[in-house]
């Protein structure tokens, strides 16, 4: 009987400890041990009942990476609707986004980084790196605060967006008259329409026979043409 006491009376204890033991991120695998390489991993953003699988990034910049958006070839339809944007879709070892419920809660409690990394058709890299980044919660229509831009080659097509609220096809909270979503066959922090769609329609390269529709960095390649691949992954700064 005094057993199951001291059990009872310990188990908060057990439980916080049990969950310090799940990585919220890839920063904590990271952390834990710093020669584990790049690859699928599982992290657990909103508590133990909370798995997923993401892709971490332990080389950029010194690793320690979640990536929370990954198109690399067109393997995966990226126009779908609100429900599917906010609890995440895809697979960690190729195409997926992570949900803007888990991307709100990754980046709810300090601050965090943001590194967009991109290539093209012709095998040229570049990226753009932004030292605030955070996404309100659904209450609040997850909105993004993004600042901070140092740039790797890619120039800057994602401050302009700060602010805006995130539409779907079918949920549109952006700053234009019509639908943005809709109308650039995508899902994104839209304001009046977009000057990046990462998850646009995946494209080979150049192709003007629909006007911006694509995986677009306005900054670096225009609208003209859809990017090879594109990464979004956050980290926490210290
Ligand atoms: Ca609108």
């Amino acid at each position: 009987m005094k057993l199951v006491l001291v059990l009872l009376l310990l188990a908060p204890v057990l439980i916080s400890c049990y969950r310090r033991s799940l990585p919220v991120d890839c920063s904590v695998i990271h952390s834990r041990d710093r020669k584990s390489p790049s690859g699928v991993y599982t992290i657990y953003p909103i508590g133990p009942t909370s798995a997923v699988q993401v892709h971490c990034d332990m080389e950029s910049a010194g690793g320690s990476w979640t990536v929370f958006q990954r198109r690399v070839d067109g393997t995966l339809n990226f126009y779908r609707p609100w429900d599917q944007y906010k609890r995440g879709f895809g697979t960690a070892a190729g195409e997926y986004w992570l949900g803007l419920e888990n991307i709100h809660q990754l980046t709810r409690y300090g601050n965090h980084e943001l590194r967009v990394d991109m290539e093209d058709f012709e095998g040229k890299k570049a990226f753009a790196l932004y030292s605030f980044f955070d996404v309100g919660s659904e209450r609040y229509g997850y909105t993004l605060r993004v600042s901070g831009f140092t740039n790797g080659g890619a120039g800057d097509s994602l401050t302009g967006h700060n602010g805006m609220k995130f539409s779907t096809f079918d949920k549109d909270q952006d700053a234009w008259g019509g639908n943005c979503a809709k109308s650039y066959l995508g899902a994104f922090w839209y304001g009046k329409c977009h000057q990046t769609n990462p998850n646009g329609v995946y494209r080979w390269g150049a192709d003007s026979t629909l006007f911006a529709v694509g995986i677009d960095w306005y900054q670096w390649k225009r609208y003209d043409y859809s990017l090879k691949t594109i990464s979004m992954m956050i980290r926490p700064v210290h």
